[in-house]
């Protein structure tokens, strides 16, 4: 195993292809919102340099704004909000897919690892029909690159939640609610998982190493 300088822990850098779609909505949403923080700012400093101009001329009384001024501002303020509306609606739907991406039904034929949360730590165990097949370990899983795997969760004590940032989100772990995950890694490398509900006082502690590696090499380390 690397040192833990070397394991990658990172949304942004996908190494599955649910992360992949999650990392990609992050940057639109990310260019989006920057764009318009970049535009807000400039109108900003705009009116202030107007207004210190201004300032510094002739001191004008201020009467009723005319009829021409009036329409013009309420244009203005009716095509920022239809704006608004329309590039929350863009999000909202552009979400709405990535949502519908990243769930889609596990592959029927997917490796099985079930995986149960403790106070502080991962028991993680490989599932085979034959059941003197079936090996566990703690805190660290392994999967074989390009297999879609199918997480079986469960808690035995508080809520956890499981998480590979470079896989793909979070899925809590509530007692006497099993669920599931699953995804595919697209390659190779040592990443690290954190549990992401606090659960404790370790709960900081509760991590996990997960390493995606070829197909044969996996065979050879679950023999
Ligand atoms: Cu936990």
């Amino acid at each position: 195993m690397n040192n833990s300088a070397d394991i990658i822990q990172s949304a942004l850098n996908p190494a599955a292809v649910e992360a992949a779609h999650i990392a990609r909505l992050w940057w639109i949403f990310f260019w989006v919102t920057l764009l318009i923080f970049a535009l807000v700012t400039l109108a900003l400093v705009f009116a202030f340099v107007r207004h210190a101009r201004d300032a510094t001329s002739e001191p004008q009384i201020i009467g009723e704004p005319d009829a021409r001024s009036q329409s013009r501002t309420a244009a203005v303020v009716w095509s920022l909000v239809a704006m608004t509306v329309a590039i929350l609606f863009a999000l909202l739907i552009i979400d709405f897919f990535t949502g519908n991406k990243i769930y889609a039904a596990p592959d029927a034929n997917a490796l099985g690892i079930k995986i149960t949360g403790h106070q502080w730590w991962w028991e993680i165990e490989y599932q085979n029909p034959q059941s003197s097949e079936i090996v566990a370990t703690a805190n660290e899983i392994h999967v074989p690159v390009g297999k879609p795997v199918k997480f079986e969760l469960q808690s035995v004590d508080v809520i956890h939640s499981f998480w590979v940032p470079n896989m793909h989100g979070k899925k809590d772990l509530v007692p006497g609610h099993p669920t599931t995950t699953w995804f595919a890694a697209t390659r190779a490398g040592e990443f690290r998982g954190q549990c992401a509900e606090y659960c404790g006082e370790q709960h900081a502690h509760m991590r996990l190493v997960f390493v995606a590696e070829p197909a044969p090499q996996f065979d050879h380390w679950l023999s």
